[in-house]
């Protein structure tokens, strides 16, 4: 199936004409974008209904993915280059005299997650499909997504992400595949007359579930897969019961907003409901499809994978439970079997803060008989492993525990597999923060370092290195990325190295024109443009990143006449509303910004951008721009990481420390091509066990970090006496919980080597471009064949070089 130009126009203009019933070039670009969208979505519709039919005839093994948060950037462009016509629709779009950019930039980017994790779920969802698996997404169609960040005066303010206002091209209402979720009231077991328990209901909330599909199009493979969302309504035939607007905003609230929170829990109802609302719809819905098959339960495992990202939705151990026992009448010890053999979990974290536990009593009355299901399990758990293990350590694994539901514990007693995202976190989980039941279930636990798509985050974001890569060494590395290294060959060509350089200042004036336009702000694209972009958190050092920038600006103060590479420091990061702290920083960082901007005596040598309301979209304009990738958290505390792996691909030399996914690309790169400081995990274990760390001793011994944290509290910036004051605590009286002071002087040290480098323009490309080169083993497409071939047991019909599974464990 080819399109010529043509036939795109003519399709084009009467989707457009059917739509609008007027003249496409009177029209607003969202029109013009949403008569695209529905072009792309009539194009790919036959693919995804044979994509639908060829699982079912077929009765292929499934995986659902079941996440509370997917981030899937916008979709116009991503649709069209996997659908294999960017470039024909490209051109008949201009040919059109229409500004196919305006078009693109037209499209909402739907934030409906707050960070890594939800951005790994939708760079899977590429992978999956891509890749041919058979897989489906699942989680909550919010209404709002995730708040739009707006500095004033320097503080973050939230507002509304009203991303449905245009309506959304995308997706497909379903309301004759909705299930109800039942939530409240009572339950008591009755004998159902064949020596079978079946629980009695009554006073229950009910409420209906509506699936919202979108496609999800694989890379030139005819594959559609499908990413469910659920939204919540009130069931048509209980309108009667709800009387008031206050009623009905119960059901409504479900699904109206995301919770800004990125590795960090708050225990709220709603969240709660919102947590079993999706797991409930999902695995109902997997149940009927496959039902409808006719299969014997036995086969229930071998026909379908359920991922549990994270533990927001570990309520499908419990429901899925409940459905084989209450609903279809099977024993505990098949329904268990049943459950353990399909549910898969994967852990993103080692945060204490972020470890989701619920009260006893919000559960038993939110989901009584799920509260008895996860009782009933965990007495089990207890009665056959006290024996094994003895009384204290299985103690230590209960699920319920001092009044708790233990989440993280319900998703591995409940599963087959326990994934870390990088190797030093999945050692962590192992030796330390899962140590309990790693002795236990020694089997389950596996690595699973995370990816990112290269279709977006290389072959999108920044075309013109896609079209050098492709000049130098075909396009193989498409469906390949292991070829990727292909491009090392080119590490000493003068030619290649001059092309990379063109590139990257082109992508950096493209930034810098965004920068001007949005705030003014002038910036010279041969500056080091240096990059830190991720949420607000203290354990990510966003403070380490400023007061290094603070201690280069004393130094221009002290001499103005200094010589210092230029510098453009950008800062991407939103924080959790309830996260003061955080947004302390962020007041911090914009008073510094404001400082710095405005001295004369910096002019070009430093400028900060902080840029307002970071997303999938400022990622794609800024990832391609950047010299520097800061990934600078303390040792031992990111579970992965993501945008380090976007920035290497881009050709951004790292800056880090050994934490996360960083280990991994020093190990790919060689340590002659990134700069490293700072802690080990070892050492910070080993300070920590000791608890002799003193902040104050640091700062007496070290001069120079002195006089920068004097600026904190001595009126030099402008405007921030409370959080200064905040600030200067949180490292001296409560004793820097980060060693942020601790691994200043280090991190500092290798800011040095990377401006020094920065001088020798040819030995930097060539690091720069080793990097991109190396980059191929952190394709999403590796990481989910390994979860396909290790953890669901699952085919694609496009999983080549298999060989390469084995490697980057
Ligand atoms: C989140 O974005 C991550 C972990 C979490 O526990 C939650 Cl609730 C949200 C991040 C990790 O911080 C990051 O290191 C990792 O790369 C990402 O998940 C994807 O695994």
């Amino acid at each position: 199936m080819t399109l010529t130009t043509t036939e795109f126009k003519t399709e084009f203009t009467k989707v457009f004409e059917a739509l609008y019933a007027s003249n496409i070039k009177d029209a607003s670009s969202v029109q013009q974008y949403n008569a695209l969208g529905n072009f792309i979505k009539v194009y790919s519709s036959e693919n995804w209904n044979q994509t639908n039919q060829l699982y079912l005839d077929n009765q292929v093994k499934q995986v659902y993915y079941f996440s509370m948060e997917f981030l899937p950037g916008r979709m116009l462009k991503s649709n069209l280059l996997n659908l294999g016509i960017l470039d024909t629709v490209r051109t008949g779009i201009k040919e059109m005299g229409l500004d196919f950019e305006e078009i693109v930039g037209s499209e909402v980017d739907p934030a409906l997650g707050n960070g890594g994790l939800g951005r790994l779920a939708s760079c899977f969802m590429d992978s999956i499909a891509s890749l041919g698996i058979p897989g489906n997404g699942n989680g909550i169609r919010y209404r709002y997504g995730l708040f739009q960040q707006k500095f004033v005066d320097g503080y973050q303010v939230e507002l509304p992400e009203n991303w449905l206002r245009n309506g959304n091209v995308w997706e497909v209402r379903k309301e004759n595949k909705a299930v109800t979720v039942r939530f409240g009231g009572e339950v008591y077991l009755k004998e159902d007359g064949k020596n079978k328990l079946r629980p009695i209901y009554s006073n229950t909330q009910n409420i209906l579930a509506v699936p919202y599909d979108t496609g999800m199009i694989g890379y030139e493979n005819d594959v559609v897969n499908n990413l469910r969302l659920w939204s919540a309504e009130i069931p048509v035939e209980e309108e009667i019961n709800y009387k008031t607007v206050a009623d009905r905003e119960v059901v409504n609230q479900i699904t109206e907003v995301l919770y800004p929170d990125d590795s960090n829990y708050e225990g709220q109802l709603l969240r709660l409901r919102q947590e079993y609302f999706f797991t409930s719809a999902g695995i109902q819905s997997i149940v009927r499809f496959f039902k409808k098959q006719q299969l014997p339960w036995s086969e229930f495992s071998n026909k379908i994978a359920i991922h549990v990202n994270d533990t927001h939705p570990a309520l499908c151990v419990p429901e899925l439970m409940r459905i084989l026992l209450d609903e279809e009448g099977l024993g505990w010890e098949q329904a268990w079997n049943i459950t353990k053999r399909s549910i898969s979990y994967t852990n993103h974290t080692i945060m204490q803060e972020a470890m989701e536990k619920w009260p006893v009593q919000m559960v038993q009355e939110l989901l009584p008989r799920i509260y008895q299901i996860i009782e009933a399990i965990n007495q089990r758990h207890i009665d056959k492993k006290v024996p094994l293990y003895g009384e204290e350590l299985t103690y230590r694994t209960t699920i319920i525990s001092d009044g708790y539901i233990k989440m993280a514990n319900l998703a591995i007693i409940g599963s087959h597999s326990v994934n870390g995202v990088a190797q030093l976190h999945t050692d962590i989980l192992k030796e330390e923060t899962l140590r309990d039941f790693y002795e236990m279930y020694p089997s389950k636990f596996n690595n699973k370092t995370n990816g990112i798509t290269q279709r977006r985050w290389l072959h999108l974001a920044n075309e013109k290195l896609t079209h050098l890569i492709d000049e130098k060494i075909g396009k193989e590395w498409k469906t390949n990325p292991a070829e990727l290294r292909q491009f090392k060959a080119y590490s000493k060509d003068k030619d290649t190295l001059s092309c990379l350089a063109d590139i990257k200042l082109e992508n950096k004036q493209r930034f810098a024109a965004y920068a001007k336009e949005k705030y003014a702000i002038e910036l010279d694209p041969t500056a080091l443009f240096d990059v830190q972009i991720k949420r607000l958190h203290a354990y990510k050092r966003q403070l380490l990143n400023a007061l290094h920038i603070l201690d280069r600006y004393l130094k221009i103060k002290d001499d103005p006449s200094l010589e210092l590479q230029p510098r453009v420091f950008i800062f991407g990061a939103k924080a959790a509303p309830s996260y003061i702290y955080a947004k302390q920083i962020i007041k911090f960082i914009n008073a510094l910004a404001h400082l710095i901007n405005n001295d004369p005596d910096v002019g070009d040598k430093m400028k900060i951008v902080f840029v307002e309301n970071y997303g999938v979209s400022l990622a794609e304009l800024i990832i391609p721009a950047a010299d520097i990738s800061e990934q600078i958290s303390l040792a031992g505390k990111e579970a992965s990481g993501t945008s380090n792996m976007k920035l290497m691909l881009n050709g951004a030399l790292t800056l880090a420390t050994l934490d996360g996914a960083n280990i991994e690309i020093k190990d790919l790169v060689g340590e002659e091509n990134i700069f490293l400081f700072g802690l080990t995990n070892e050492e910070v274990n080993q300070l920590n066990r000791e608890g002799t760390y003193s902040a104050k001793r640091v700062l007496d011994e070290n001069e120079r970090l002195n006089r920068v944290l004097e600026c904190l509290i001595n009126g030099m910036i402008p405007d921030i006496e409370e959080e200064g004051r905040v600030i200067y605590d949180s490292l001296i009286r409560y004793n820097d919980e980060y060693y942020v002071l601790k691994d200043f002087e280090s991190f500092v040290a290798a800011q040095e080597r990377a401006d020094k480098l920065y001088q020798d323009k040819e030995a930097w490309n060539q690091k720069a471009l080793i990097n991109i080169a190396s980059s191929g083993p952190f394709s999403a497409d590796f990481t989910i064949m390994r979860y396909a071939d290790e953890i669901w047991n699952v085919k694609g019909k496009a999983i080549k070089n298999r060989s390469f599974l084995k490697g980057n464990q």
